[in-house]
């Protein structure tokens, strides 16, 4: 699908300077006038390829629609379409502006190289310190939980963030299913290696495959969601499919795409952004404005679709279901 641009758009509007990160907006934007033969990006020309963004129609990525979703439970109110009190990020921006290196890293090319990706035969094998291990076909993850909409905020680390309708249930179903020992303490899940079907893999901007942890208090939280699709379709390759992770209090790191293993263990296991600098992201990872990425502030974000910053929110805006878990630890420390 292409956003057909109409270069006179931009002519007028006066040009910005790059500053030392390149807010994630402007960087997609300047992506398409490089391609489309342009010179230079605007602040106005950012909101407007949102705007048109927001309101394109989409039909290629149309997928079978999933079952009736059912109603979430009280504990996750917030989480329906009414309740967020935010307008979503269009299915075209939540489906074509993607982190998941194991294609490419750049970002509005996700979709195009994932497109084809094949999870025929997909399985999620579920171990560790479990009494019930198991081997989970896609038609048993369906069988686990009746599907609900869940409309979570989602803030990369980067300072973009975005509004998504997945469709899931949450993760401490599954978790139930294998009864988890009383030595397992943290969850440890990891993604696909395939460097044939995941060519990104082939590359060494990370080392693969893609690991990801939660202590097990976070993965029982009723927020924590496995995810099997958005807006109504299932999960489209570029999002994670067919199964994802979401933690919507986390920065998006967290919510590791395409997974094959989660593992209950004793010991806070390794993630993939961690041993890549860890002093850059940390384990925990929760979304907090007051702590600033080394190299850029946490304190805004850009909501792909708008003009100007929004403020970020403490646990992003997941305080009062999520804050008493962190009691007592030094939210700065523990970034
Ligand atoms: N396996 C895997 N999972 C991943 C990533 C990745 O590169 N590989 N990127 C993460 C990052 S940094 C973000 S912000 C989200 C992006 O999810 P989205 O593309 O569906 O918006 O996926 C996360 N999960
Ligand atoms: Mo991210």
């Amino acid at each position: 699908m292409h956003c057909d641009l109409a270069m006179s758009e931009f002519q007028s509007t006066p040009k910005i300077p790059d500053s030392e990160v390149t807010p994630p907006a402007l960087y997609f934007n300047r992506r398409k006038l490089m391609r489309a033969g342009a010179l230079a990006a605007s602040v106005a020309g950012t909101g407007w390829i949102y705007r048109r963004l927001n309101t394109m129609s989409l039909t290629a990525t149309d997928a079978p629609k999933l079952p009736t979703l059912v109603a979430s439970p009280s504990t996750v109110a917030s989480a329906t379409r009414e309740g967020v009190g935010e307008a979503l990020t269009s299915l075209m921006a939540v489906t074509h502006y993607n982190n998941f290196y194991e294609f490419t890293t750049d970002k509005d090319r996700v979709a195009e190289r994932a497109a084809g990706f094949s999870t025929t035969g997909w399985k999620v094998e579920v171990d560790g310190l479990v009494h019930k291990p198991k081997t989970f076909d896609l038609d048993d993850l369906l069988r686990i939980a009746p599907p609900e909409e869940r409309v979570y905020r989602m803030r990369c680390v980067e300072a973009w963030s975005m509004v998504v309708p997945w469709v899931g249930f949450s993760l401490s179903k599954l978790l139930e299913r294998v009864e988890p020992t009383s030595s397992a303490k943290y969850v440890a899940f990891q993604t696909l290696h395939d460097p044939v079907r995941m060519p990104g893999q082939k590359t060494n901007v990370l080392e693969w495959p893609y690991v990801e942890g939660l202590r097990l208090d976070e993965a029982m939280h009723p927020l924590t969601l496995l995810a099997r699709g958005l807006y109504g379709m299932d999960l489209p390759a570029q999002d994670g499919a067919p199964i994802r992770l979401v933690v919507p209090w986390k920065y998006g790191f967290k919510g590791i795409k395409s997974i094959v293993r989660i593992s209950l263990v004793a010991d806070q296991p390794a993630t993939s952004w961690n041993r890549y600098a860890a002093h850059e992201y940390g384990f925990l990872a929760n979304v907090n404005p007051e702590v600033d990425h080394p190299r850029w502030s946490q304190a805004t974000e850009q909501r792909i679709g708008e003009t100007g910053r929004r403020r970020t929110l403490m646990f992003n805006g997941y305080a009062e279901q999520v804050a008493h878990l962190y009691a007592g630890l030094d939210l700065r420390a523990n970034y």
